[in-house]
């Protein structure tokens, strides 16, 4: 009987798993059988937009994070795929930052071109998995259906993501707040808070990305508070940085500093938790969002049972070239083209590398640090290798020009590592840039009618 492969999750690291099986089998591979379980109607995973907040339409928690008007936060030249160039997808040079709807169409473009989709159940959640007399039970419920079904797998390959359960924390007052308190993974459309004064909580890209977003559609002032450090860019006027928030009442926060200050809204940007409701202890994954990820062998192989498998579980710079680094070189263990070691190597391996993330200095070390693991990965497979460190210079690039400037910094543009090409300018400003639509963004020019807000 053939092997049989299950893949939980199609967004960019499930995705980049069915490619690289696909991309084995049309080189005369023989393939296992591949069932890929999406609990979404739809792939692309965070990228594929959802207006909705809360549960989704089956009752199952609604697993997008992203917001209207969401440009990507760091240069396109960092994620491109080695296999399907930005010149290929688009026909045409493109700028370096696309709105989501342009890498939502870049991501699907691939695999469209992969013929992958009848291998995806869509609507399909994964309630849980067993691993037994050497096999795996994968228990899942079709939504659309309302049928569960039973199967079993030799190799389960966790892509779930792990930016969607948020971290949500409670400070005194919150009950009676006289304004609306959300996380960001129920952020959704920034001019709910044109003319607000909102408070953000955080200090990472969802903190800095969400003000921005709402400081451009005209909120009346951001005032962001800080647990560990300020961010610190050069920020508009009515922009400021506040000490720790300690409590709320009626609608005042108040600082540790002693400040206080009358918000509308207050937004939590305070991260996500990895979480997998779906798995049983001895399966289920712990780790902060770091680099080298807690018991991850090669940052992939499960190392308490080697026949599980876990996709871009990392923080990231790199995503989706090193989901597909990652993606192949799983396939390769699976396939026996990869040899695993023994346990214990496979438990100093994430210790080693846990250590030398925490000797490194700055993000431009944990940058060439990310750059160099997607590298070792790629020369283990026959992946296409590419210029890695193009990349990390595009990210390094970016880190300054963020510096110089933090609403300005997507004007620019990088070096594809794929091509050696350099990037166009968008036609217009990212701040007066306020159509977001692949239409637009594809255009070389401003529309004569002036822009619509989609
Ligand atoms: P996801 O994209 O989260 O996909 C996981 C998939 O698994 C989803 O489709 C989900 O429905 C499915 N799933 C989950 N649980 C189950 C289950 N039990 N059963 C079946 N299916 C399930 N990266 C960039 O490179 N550039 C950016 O600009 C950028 N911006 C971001 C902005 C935000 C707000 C967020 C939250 C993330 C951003 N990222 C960005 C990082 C993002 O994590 C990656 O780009 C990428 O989406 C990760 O892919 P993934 O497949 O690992 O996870
Ligand atoms: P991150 O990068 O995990 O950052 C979380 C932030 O939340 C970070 O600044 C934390 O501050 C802060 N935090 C966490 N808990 C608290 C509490 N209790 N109070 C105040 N502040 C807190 O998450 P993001 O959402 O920004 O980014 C995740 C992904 O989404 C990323 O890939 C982006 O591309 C989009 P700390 O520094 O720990 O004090």
């Amino acid at each position: 009987m053939k092997e049989r492969i299950c893949i939980i999750g199609a967004g960019p690291s499930g995705l980049a798993q069915l490619r690289a099986f696909q991309s084995a089998a049309a080189k005369g591979a023989d393939m296992p059988e591949i069932v890929c379980y999406e609990k979404q109607a739809d792939w692309g995973g965070l990228w594929r937009y959802d207006w909705r907040t809360g549960v989704d339409e089956h009752g199952n928690p609604n697993h997008a994070s992203m917001y209207r008007y969401l440009w990507s936060n760091g240069p396109k030249e960092g994620l491109e795929f080695a296999d399907y160039t930005f010149d290929e997808h688009f026909g045409k040079p493109i700028a370096s930052y696309p709105p989501r709807a342009v890498l939502f169409d870049y991501i699907e473009g691939r695999v469209k071109k992969a013929g992958v989709r009848d291998k995806i159940r869509f609507n399909t959640v994964v309630r849980d998995v067993r691993f037994d007399n050497g096999k795996f039970e994968v228990t899942a419920r079709d939504c659309a259906t309302d049928k569960e079904t039973r199967e079993i797998f030799d190799n389960v390959i966790v892509a779930t993501g792990h930016f969607s359960m948020p971290n949500v924390p409670h400070y005194p007052g919150f009950e009676s707040f006289r304004g609306r308190i959300l996380h960001a993974h129920d952020f959704r459309d920034a001019r709910e808070f044109t003319g607000k004064d909102i408070l953000i909580l955080g200090t990472s890209y969802s903190a800095e990305d969400i003000g921005s977003q709402c400081w451009k559609y005209g909120c009346k002032s951001v005032t962001v508070a800080h647990r560990t450090a300020p961010m610190g860019f050069k920020w508009p006027d009515n922009w400021q940085e506040v000490p720790a928030l300690v409590k709320v009442e009626g609608r005042t926060a108040y600082f540790k500093d002693g400040t206080s200050k009358e918000v509308d809204a207050i937004i939590l940007c305070t991260g996500y938790k990895h979480h997998f409701n779906f798995l049983p202890d001895d399966l289920r994954l712990s780790t902060a969002n770091r680099l080298a990820a807690t018991d991850l062998y090669k940052g992939v192989v499960w190392v308490n049972n080697p026949a599980l498998f876990y996709l871009g579980m990392q923080d990231q710079w790199f995503t989706f070239n090193m989901f597909d680094a990652q993606a192949w070189w799983v396939r390769d263990a699976i396939l026996g083209r990869i040899e695993l070691p023994e346990a214990k190597t496979m438990e100093a391996d994430w210790k080693k590398r846990q250590a030398d993330e925490d000797a490194l200095a700055d993000d431009y070390a944990c940058i060439a640090y990310q750059g160099a693991y997607t590298q070792e990965l790629i020369g283990e497979t026959d992946y296409p290798s590419f210029d890695v460190e193009a990349a990390n210079k595009a990210f390094y690039q970016w880190k300054k020009h963020k510096k110089e400037g933090i609403m300005t910094f997507r004007d620019h543009g990088y070096v594809s590592p794929m091509t050696g090409a350099m990037a166009p300018p968008h036609h217009t400003p990212w701040v007066k840039a306020l159509d977001d639509s692949l239409e637009d963004y594809l255009q070389t020019e401003p529309a004569k009618t002036g822009q619509k807000i989609a």
